[in-house]
């Protein structure tokens, strides 16, 4: 599979059409009007047309990911000797306010393989007001740049529609699917973003360690928040290799409509099975996301504490005070700084003590594995994707398409890079009064979904064992991976 991206990725440029002869009239006004033209764009074979040369912009968007220097490099490695390549830094804000750099494939020799996005830099900067357009405009139209690379997830491939639409005419829009929560996606030309493989193989090794160390002391259960904010992509990911005594996913939460009693008597029941089977140790793993979907977090992160306190009382616990909870501009709360894997563990302790279980027999430490996983260096799978993403990215440019979002589609067995419209991805968010590009949740009748509810019941006995497990060598959403047993 890897060297088939390669090749992918080192075989001559091609061009992309779209499936009509009016493809590029399709964006036009499309925010204001309906979208009722998607085409997909699909690559052909001959040359690209433009012959003239070309200056390109690129620009980080939303949270690191690892294999964003490695797109980079997938352009770099292509440019024709007549086209250039600007950086912004720090992200859409520094966009905003021209902060850029000239990008030469010098630069490959530091960066090719290299985790997080610290080249550039990047933010969160929301890019959404006609005055903001304009702004990009005359930066783009001062620097010469008529493509625009938007590396970024569903917020920042939401930035890319509204201004492709914008600046329809004047400069084209591509965007490059990136994000370690894996909840950008379009099947089955768009089944994964880059930075999720490096971050779930992350996740997976620390997590493993973690149960390996138990294991050997018999003395911790280990509380694990992993990072994914709305989807439980990640958790789903590293619970299917690692095989947690405990897991619970958000998209369950909702399914069987839990509160947060459910959650921590599940937890708790399962912690005490093994007490009595004389194994007081293990590994639970949840998202970070439980935080928004649990009623009673649900409400504290709305500022109400009086729901979370009641079970606190319930449990003979202290009340607690309110911390701070904050969105940024695109709607997003801060539930990474949200010290749920530290409530979570009290909560249970709560509840162990009133079913009898002495403090001293069950002992707990609370994790959070998260930013770091973003910051490493990418698999062999995401440093080809994305390099294969950056080169199709770049074709995309020189087909003079815009509005799109680089996709790959793995789904026939071999490699199809295409042009995924944005517009077909658009839904109305009623909570904002906007369209936007909706996060892809996991699917409680996908085919993982399935085998880990199937699995996990079985996980409660289960130890890792010796040799180890393998490590998934493709994302496992993709369904290519040779999974061992569960
Ligand atoms: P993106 O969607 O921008 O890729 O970011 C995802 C993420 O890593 C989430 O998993 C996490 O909740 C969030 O970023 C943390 O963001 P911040 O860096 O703003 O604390």
């Amino acid at each position: 599979m890897i060297d088939s991206i390669i090749n992918a990725f080192e075989s001559p440029l091609g061009s992309f059409k779209s499936e009509s002869t009016d493809s590029l009239d399709y964006l036009k006004g499309i925010v204001r009007k309906e979208m009722d033209h998607a085409y997909l764009c699909q690559r052909h074979l001959d040359m690209p047309k433009s012959e003239g040369s070309l200056t390109m912009g690129i620009v980080f968007s939303g949270g690191p990911a690892p294999g964003g220097h490695d797109v980079i490099c997938g352009i770099l490695a292509h440019l024709r000797p007549q086209d250039q390549l600007i950086g912004f830094r720090n992200g859409p804000g520094g966009l905003l306010s021209g902060q850029h750099q000239l990008i030469s494939s010098n630069d490959m020799d530091h960066i090719e393989g290299l985790g997080g996005f610290d080249f550039l830099g990047t933010d969160r900067t929301k890019i959404s007001t006609t005055d903001q357009f304009d702004q990009v405009g005359s930066i783009l139209k001062a620097l010469n740049i008529t493509t625009l690379f938007i590396v970024g997830g569903d917020d920042s491939n939401t930035n890319a529609l509204f201004l492709a639409d914008a600046l329809f005419g004047q400069c084209n829009v591509i965007g490059v699917p990136k994000t370690i929560d894996g909840d950008l996606q379009f099947l089955p030309q768009l089944p994964i973003s880059f930075g999720f493989h490096t971050a779930t193989q992350h996740y997976s090794q620390l997590v493993e360690q973690l149960a390996i160390d138990s294991k050997a002391t018999r003395k911790y259960w280990h509380i694990v928040k992993l990072m994914g904010r709305s989807a439980s992509h990640v958790t789903l990911e590293v619970a299917l290799q690692v095989k947690p005594h405990a897991c619970i996913l958000s998209e369950e939460i909702v399914a069987n409509g839990q509160s947060l009693m459910d959650v921590i008597r599940y937890f708790s029941n399962v912690i005490i099975q093994r007490y009595q089977e004389k194994q007081p140790y293990g590994v639970i793993v949840f998202p970070e996301g439980i935080a928004d979907v649990i009623p009673e977090f649900r409400d504290y992160a709305q500022g109400r504490v009086d729901s979370m306190n009641k079970v606190l009382a319930a449990l003979d616990m202290n009340p607690i005070q309110l911390t701070e909870v904050y969105e940024d501009e695109h709607g997003n709360k801060n539930l990474s700084t949200f010290n749920t894997e530290k409530l979570m563990m009290d909560l249970i302790q709560g509840y162990l003590s009133q079913k009898g279980v002495k403090s001293d027999a069950i002992k707990m430490v609370s994790h959070f594995f998260g930013y770091t996983g973003r910051a490493e260096n990418p698999t062999s799978f995401d440093s080809a994707y994305s390099l294969l993403l950056g080169k199709t990215a770049y074709e995309l440019g020189l087909s003079n398409e815009t509005g799109v979002v680089v996709g790959c589609d793995f789904s026939n067995g071999y490699i199809q890079p295409v042009g995924v419209p944005l517009t077909a991805m658009l839904t109305f968010d009623s909570d904002r009064s906007r369209h936007v590009i909706k996060k892809q949740l996991v699917s409680i009748s996908s085919s993982s979904y399935q085998q880990y509810q199937l699995a996990k019941q079985q996980w409660v006995q289960q130890d890792v064992q010796i040799p180890r497990h393998q490590s998934f060598e493709y994302p496992h959403c993709l369904g290519i991976h040779q999974m061992e047993d569960l």
